[in-house]
């Protein structure tokens, strides 16, 4: 009996040690850093970052309050993750497991704002995604602000549903306007380069674009092959190759892309795009080899990500049809949606430099 009340007793504090261990421990920290905060007049916000198969970020949805300052506190208990939010400038290029990253961000304008995983963290890294609502309340008056008085609970937005989020620029995008559907069947381009066209051949041939190629507007309408029929058509041109008119299509496309839209488009290529299409645009990526998709429905549909070095598909599509693809993605085909995360330069750069997997400088 004795005995047994003093094991009983044994078990008893070893208990209280693992307890002291498990939960004290970690409160004494974590409320050691929420104190930190709030004693800075910070709130904080936990953001877990986990693979996608075990369920993303948690929260995925947030609200926040226009002109609060809030501290993001991000972790992984798995692999390296990133965290992207393009609309209110936060890039975190790695959290690395066991750490914890801490941002602080004030949004200034209510709205939605997208955020990301940048890092391939699994094969669904790609779903990998969240959204943070920015409310418009009354900002609390200066002489409240930054004394971590207690805060009303966050709102939840009325739309806090599924939808699709609007293009950073927040328009009707091009494609809609211009009412293409962007899940018509595409044939592919009858006529095609033998080879390679180049930019600067185009540039040295010193011919006379019409308006429809000057102007982007105009020019971003049109499919690359038709831009090639309007040129070979066109008596001025009767002296060139088809080689030729290749170059000044190249050349027509891309003169009035700055390098350093390029050159961002080329770091988001590399970051968001070439797991599926690969890096050498030829839609053989690792990420992309198993995707849903339209094939087991139709198996005459081409498989997997497109291949940007394909011509005929390619030279077919206008940059208004790609861009609105990229914008809003799906397509049944496990292609993601990007028009949350790029703002209308990066979409538009994006595109021009797609065309360079076909395009030679
Ligand atoms: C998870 C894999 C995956 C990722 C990541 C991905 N794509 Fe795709 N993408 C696809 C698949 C699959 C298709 C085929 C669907 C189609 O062509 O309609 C596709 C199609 C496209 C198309 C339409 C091509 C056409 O000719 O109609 C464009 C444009 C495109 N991707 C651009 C991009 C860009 C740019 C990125 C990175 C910002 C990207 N994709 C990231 C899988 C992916
Ligand atoms: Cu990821």
């Amino acid at each position: 009996m004795a005995r047994d009340r003093s094991r009983g007793k044994g078990e008893f504090s070893a208990l209280g040690i693992v307890l002291l261990v498990l939960v004290a421990f970690p409160i004494g920290i974590f409320g050691y850093q929420a104190w930190r905060a709030a004693s800075a007049g910070v709130k904080i916000v936990e953001i877990v970052a986990r693979a996608p198969e075990q369920g993303g970020f948690s929260p995925d949805r947030l609200t926040l309050r226009a002109g609060e300052t809030v501290r993001l506190r991000i972790s992984s208990p798995d692999v390296v993750h990133g965290l992207t939010i393009p609309g209110l400038g936060v890039n975190v290029d790695e959290i690395y497991p066991g750490k914890v990253v801490e941002v602080d961000v004030t949004p200034d304008e209510p709205g939605r704002y997208a955020f990301a995983c940048t890092r391939w963290c699994g094969l669904d890294h790609w779903r990998m995604r969240g959204v943070i609502e920015v409310t418009d309340l009354t900002p609390r008056p200066p002489s409240l602000r930054g004394k971590g008085v207690s805060i009303p609970p966050p709102l939840v937005g009325e739309g806090a549903g599924g939808e699709v989020l609007p293009g950073a620029a927040g328009e009707i995008p091009l494609y809609q306007q211009l009412g293409i559907d962007l899940d018509a069947m595409r044939h592919a381009a009858q006529v095609t380069p033998g080879a390679r066209p180049s930019i600067a051949a185009g540039a040295a041939l010193n011919a006379k674009l019409p308006q429809a190629l000057t102007d982007s507007a105009q020019r971003r309408t049109l499919a690359l092959a038709d831009a090639f029929q309007t040129l070979r058509d066109d008596p001025t041109n009767a002296a060139l190759s088809d080689a030729d008119v290749w170059s000044l299509v190249a050349w027509a496309w891309l003169k009035d892309v700055p390098p350093t839209a390029l050159a961002r488009a080329e770091t988001l290529y590399a970051r968001d795009c070439a797991a599926c299409h690969g890096p050498d645009g030829k839609g053989k990526g690792p990420a992309g080899l198993d995707l849903p998709g339209l094939t087991k429905m139709d198996p005459t549909l081409p498989k997997g990500p497109r291949d940007f070095t394909d011509a005929g598909g390619m030279l077919a599509a206008s940059d208004v049809l790609l861009q609105g693809k990229l914008l809003r993605g799906g397509m049944g085909t496990g292609m993601p949606e990007f028009g949350s995360l790029y703002s209308d330069e990066e979409l538009w750069a994006m595109i021009a430099y797609l065309r360079t997997f076909l395009f030679k400088p």
